[in-house]
Formats: C-alpha cells, structure tokens, sequence
C-alpha cells in the first residue's frame, strides 16, 4: 500500500488530469487536495494494517474467550462520479489494510482515474485478484455486485434512491452488510455575531465547491435577522464575481456540471423554485459559454416545503433563510430528511456547543467547512445513509469479529 501511494504521487498529475476531463473537475484543487488526499488516505490505513487486534475476555470462571478481527471477505464498492479519486481510496485503503478483497465500480461517468489506479496497484505489487477494477453501469454492473451470492459486503456512496435499491439487492441475495453514504440538505448556521466577510466566504464555498456536486453542500444557508440584509448583500456581490471556465484554467472556481442529465436537473430546480415563489437574488440559468456550466443561484424567501430546500439539487443553488432565535435555528436545520453535515458560524462557545449537540447530521463544522480527515469519521444519519468512512470506523466496518472460547482449566467440556 506504501508502494501504492508513492507511485500516485509520482502520476500526480496525470491522475488530476484524468478527473478534470471525466468530471469537469478544478484541476488545481486535484492536484492540490483530491490526488495528495488519496495519498494520504493509503499511507494512514497502510499504517493500520499491522495494527489490527481483538480482545481477551474472562467469560466465566470455567471460561476465558479471545477474538480476531477477520477479514469480512470480498468487498464490492460501488463509487460515485464527483471525487472518482477519493471515493475510490475511502473504500479500497480500508478494505485492502482490513486484509479483504475489493471489487470496485467507479460511476460511468467517470472510469478513466480508476482504470489507471488498477494499473499502479499492478505495477505496485498488489496481488492479481485482490483490487478489481470494472466498469459499467450502475443497473448492470452495479446491480450484479449489490446482488453477488459471493460478495460479502457493499460499500456504496451515492444517491439515497440507489442506496435504497443496494440494500433490497443484498436482503434478497445473501443478506450482505451494506455501508451507504447517501445525499445530504446541510444546513448552514450563521449568527449575529459572525464576522461577516468570513461567514459569507464559507456560505459561497459551502454550496459552490465542486459546483455544488458534493454530497455535504451546504445547500440551506441560514442567517440571523440581525446581520441578514449586509449579508446578503456581500453573499451576491461574491456570488457575481465568481470566476466560472475551463477547469483548467488555475483563476477559475467553478468548471462544468458532470453532465447533460445533472445539468438539466439543476435547471429543473431552478425553474421549480421560480415558479413556488421563492425570490432569486442572482443567477438562475446557464453561464453564458458553451458546456454545461450553471450561475451561482441564490434564491431568498424560500419556504420549508419548497423542494428547492427539501431536495438534494447537486449544483450551485443555494436556498437562504433568515431566522430571530436559536431555538428556531435548530428547528428548521433539523427539518429535512437528511442527517450529513450541517455547519455553524458564531464566536460563542455556549451557542456552537448548544447547536452541535441539537443538529442530527454525521459532521458539524464550527467556523469552517469541508474540513476533512483520515482520521474523522465521516457519514450520516436519517436517509443521508450509515456506516463511516474514515479513521477507525472505516476500518472496522470490513472486519468481522470472531470469538474463540476455551476452558480455562480442565472441565468436563
Ligand atoms: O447517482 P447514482 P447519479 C445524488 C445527487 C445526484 C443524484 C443522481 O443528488 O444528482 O444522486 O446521481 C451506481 N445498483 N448523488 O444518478 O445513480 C452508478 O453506476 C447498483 C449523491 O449519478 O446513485 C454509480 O456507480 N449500483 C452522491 C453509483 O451507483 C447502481 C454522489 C452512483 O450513482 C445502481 C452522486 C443500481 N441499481 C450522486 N444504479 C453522494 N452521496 O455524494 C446506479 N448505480
């Protein structure tokens, strides 16, 4: 896995290159955050990998017990277009240190990096047979690994409706385990005393990273009434300057959606939100360049119902709320389906620890967002899915635990 990881910072940047053309993605944040970060992930499970022990229990006075953590077998994951490099190595790093198998599907959208990281385990000494790499639909391929008598567990990041169809497929097969991560609505929590500038930097990233296309959006933005209106006003300021273009090119921020459908989707929201009412305070339709490139969208006096803030868009639609108490705050975060992320901006420690602690979502982010690690769990709660990625947890879900008794003196056993 050390070898693994030296030769994908060797082709750092052939690998960037691969998911800038498949997904539109910015090259700059691929070389600079998605590629170093799939590194990294595989140096820290590599380091897990001889670390891995079960316990010794006194059962009774006749016995004592002791447990290995086992391989859970043939891993089959099932991975999405956005991050086709992170998604690949959260699931494979872990499953490869816990000593399975793996068999991944990348989306179809996106095959090109995966195909090349099936080359470097190869030219790494990965043993023929245990990363598989193949490509193909989700209806097809996907399905025939979700529904495999042989696979032991699917590890799967997606939508919430396919995540639905996974676990049918592996209760009526061989009653798999499944992991999903799953879609997310997060809200994000700004308060009266948040330094502004900041708070509507992190707003804008929030929902514009990725072009939207990130399962932790923070999709809900809401504001208290006291900062709202010069809030607003610095948010579309900054939303109009955003710089959108070649993902090549290292000035822009914002490339391409993945493709027609996503594309076509966000616009059916955008019109959706239009005709329920809500107030778009800018953006709303198609760059002005060729390609599949959408206006940072910020819609105002939106409503609770409204499925521009129920549903998950993937784009760069934000719905902004304005709120009077923190009571209210909570209640309307935790009004959506999904549990992901949610993040808060405030300089008080008694409103950041009150909010973190009333949020049902996977990660809070306090004064910050996207800040991920190998070593922080991550995944969520309600429909946005279960089972971590990340740190142990994302270890220990492709390990089986077995229990091996003895007597501990002689006995009639
Ligand atoms: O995802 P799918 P899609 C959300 C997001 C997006 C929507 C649709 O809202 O707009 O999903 O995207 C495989 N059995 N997310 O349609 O279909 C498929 O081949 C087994 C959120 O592209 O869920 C691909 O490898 N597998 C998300 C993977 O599932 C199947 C990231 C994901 O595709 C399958 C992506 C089946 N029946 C989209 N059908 C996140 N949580 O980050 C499809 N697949």
């Amino acid at each position: 896995m050390m070898k693994f990881a030296d030769l994908i910072e060797e082709n750092l940047e052939e690998l960037a290159t691969l998911d800038s053309l498949d997904a539109g993605k910015l090259f700059s944040l691929g070389k600079a955050i998605d590629i170093p970060g799939v590194i990294s992930c595989l140096r820290y499970y590599a380091g897990a990998a001889d670390k891995i022990h079960g316990r010794t229990l006194k059962m009774s006075r006749e016995f004592q017990a002791y447990t290995l953590l086992e391989p859970i077998g043939v891993v089959g994951s099932i991975i999405p277009w956005n991050f086709p490099s992170t998604m690949f190595f959260i699931k494979a790093s872990p499953a490869l240190a816990a000593g399975c198998t793996v068999v991944m599907k990348p989306a179809e959208q996106t095959p090109l990096s995966a195909l090349y990281y099936a080359h470097l385990a190869k030219m790494a000494g990965v043993p023929d047979g245990v990363l598989n790499v193949i490509t193909g639909f989700g209806p097809t391929a996907g399905a025939a690994i979700s529904s495999h008598m042989d696979i032991d567990m699917v590890s799967f990041t997606g939508s919430t409706e396919v995540g639905r169809e996974i676990m049918k497929a592996a209760a009526t097969s061989n009653l798999k385990p499944v992991a999903l991560e799953l879609g997310g609505k997060s809200p994000l929590l700004i308060f009266d005393d948040a330094d502004i500038d900041m708070a509507s930097d992190l707003a804008l990233l929030g929902v514009l990273y990725n072009k939207g296309e990130i399962c932790v959006a923070g999709s809900r933005v809401f504001v208290q009434e006291g900062i709202y209106d010069e809030f607003v006003k610095k948010l579309v300021e900054k939303a109009k300057a955003w710089p959108i273009g070649d993902p090549f090119d290292p000035q822009v921020r914002q490339g391409p959606q993945i493709d027609k459908a996503q594309f076509d989707k966000i616009l059916r929201y955008i019109e959706h939100g239009m005709r329920e009412g809500a107030t778009l305070l800018t953006g709303g339709k198609p760059a002005e360049r060729q390609g599949y490139y959408i206006e940072p969208t910020i819609f105002t006096d939106v409503k609770e119902d409204m499925l521009i803030v129920k549903d998950e868009i993937f784009g760069p639609v934000m719905a902004l709320m304005k709120f009077k108490t923190i009571e209210e705050a909570i209640k309307s975060a935790n009004n959506t389906r999904y549990g992901l992320a949610a993040g808060i901006v405030t300089k008080s420690l008694d409103v950041a620890n009150t909010v973190s602690r009333s949020i049902r979502a996977g990660t809070i982010w306090i004064n910050c967002y996207f800040a991920f690690g190998d070593d922080c769990p991550f995944g969520g709660c309600k429909m946005s899915g279960f089972g971590k990625d990340h740190g142990s947890e994302g270890l220990h879900k492709y390990l089986h635990t077995k229990s091996v008794v003895t007597p501990i003196y002689n006995s009639p056993w």
